[in-house]
C-alpha cells in the first residue's frame, strides 16, 4: 500500500520548465505522441507510424475543391468586415495595416464552425490523441503576396505551457491549405522528429506578451545554435499542397514559416485540438492566462 501526501508548500516539479531556466536546455519528451485509446477512425496504421515518427502528416485532399471554394470566400468577407477587422482577435501584420491572423474563427463564423466540427478533422484528432478533444485553438493565417511576413523557429507547445497552462503534450494542429501551398510563397517548415524534444528557454514572458508576440515571437524561440543542432539532426521538410491539401502536426514540432514575396497568397486555416484529459490550468511561466479566444478555457466536454 501506499500512501501520497500533497504539502501544499512543495508545487509538484514542472517537467517542463522555460523561461525560468537561465539557459537553454533539451528535455526529453514524457508522453506518447500517437495516444492508446481510441479504436479506429479515418487514419490507416502506416500514417500513424509516420505520424508517430516525424510529428507531423499530410494529406493532399482532405477538403474538396468546391468546399475549398467557399471557405476562401468566407475568409475574404472576414478580412473585408470592418467589424472583424476592428476585432481584438484580428492581429494585424507588424509593418502594414494587412491581416495576419483572425483567432476564434470558430465563434466568428458560421461556416468555419462548421469545418471545425468536421468528422474529417475530429476523428483525426481523437485518432491521435486517444480521448474526446475541444478546440483549444482556432485561426486563419493570411500571407498577401508581396508583404505576408513569416513565423519564426518555435515549438507551440512552449507558448501553450508557459503562457496558457497546458500541462502535457497532448494537441494537434490540423492545418488546412485555402490556397496552393509553394516552397516559395510561405510554407510551413517542420523539423521532422523534433517532437520528442522540449527545448527550454530563457527569458521571462512579460505582461500582455500575446499583444506582441502574435505579430512577432522574440520570447519562447531557440537560440540559433539549438537551431543548427536541431536542423542538422532532423532536417527540415518544407510542407507544401494544393489547396484543399492539410497537414496534422504534433503540439511540440519545431517550426516556422518564411516571408511571401511572390504574387502569390497562402492563406491557411489552423485548428488546434487538445485531449478532455489535457485541460488547461495556471500559466507555467506568465504573469497571467491568455485570453480565450487565443487560449480556450471551456470545460472540455467529455464524450
Ligand atoms: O501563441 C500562439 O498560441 C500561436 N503562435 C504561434 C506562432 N503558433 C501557434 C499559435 O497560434
Ligand atoms: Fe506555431
Amino acid at each position: 500500500m501506499s500512501t501520497t501526501t500533497t504539502d501544499p508548500n512543495t508545487p509538484t516539479r514542472d517537467p517542463y520548465p522555460t523561461r525560468t531556466v537561465t539557459h537553454t536546455t533539451h528535455i526529453e519528451r514524457r508522453e506518447p505522441v500517437v495516444w492508446p485509446g481510441t479504436t479506429g477512425g479515418p487514419l490507416l496504421d502506416d500514417e500513424l507510424r509516420t505520424y508517430d515518427r516525424n510529428g507531423f502528416l499530410t494529406f493532399d485532399r482532405l477538403i474538396e475543391p468546391d468546399e475549398v471554394v467557399g471557405l476562401r470566400a468566407e475568409l475574404d468577407r472576414m478580412c473585408a468586415d470592418p467589424r472583424i477587422r476592428a476585432d481584438e482577435r484580428t492581429v494585424g501584420e507588424p509593418d502594414s495595416d494587412a491581416v495576419r491572423s483572425i483567432f476564434e474563427i470558430h465563434r466568428i463564423s458560421d461556416v468555419m464552425a462548421e469545418l471545425v466540427a468536421d468528422p474529417r478533422l475530429v476523428d483525426r484528432a481523437r485518432q491521435i490523441l486517444g480521448t474526446e478533444v475541444y478546440i483549444h485553438q482556432s485561426r486563419a493565417n493570411l500571407k498577401p503576396g508581396f508583404d505576408g511576413s513569416g513565423f519564426y523557429w518555435h515549438s507551440d507547445f512552449e507558448t501553450w505551457h508557459a503562457e496558457d497552462g497546458m500541462p502535457a503534450m497532448r494537441a494537434v494542429s490540423i492545418s488546412i491549405a485555402l490556397t496552393d501551398n509553394y516552397v516559395h510563397n510561405g510554407a510551413l517548415m517542420i523539423m521532422p522528429g523534433s517532437h520528442r524534444t522540449f527545448v527550454a528557454c530563457p527569458g521571462e514572458t512579460p505582461d500582455g506578451h500575446y499583444r506582441t508576440s502574435l505579430r512577432r515571437q522574440q520570447i519562447g524561440t531557440p537560440d540559433p545554435d539549438t537551431l543548427t543542432g536541431f536542423a542538422d539532426r532532423h532536417g527540415i521538410s518544407v510542407v507544401t499542397g494544393a489547396a484543399g491539401s492539410a497537414t496534422m502536426f504534433d503540439s511540440n514540432c519545431m517550426h516556422g514559416s518564411a516571408e511571401n514575396i511572390t504574387p502569390f497568397p497562402r492563406a491557411n486555416l489552423f485548428v488546434v485540438y487538445n485531449s478532455v484529459d489535457n485541460a488547461l490550468t495556471d500559466p507555467y511561466a506568465a504573469p497571467a492566462p491568455r485570453p480565450d479566444f487565443i487560449a480556450s478555457r471551456e470545460t472540455p466536454l467529455r464524450g
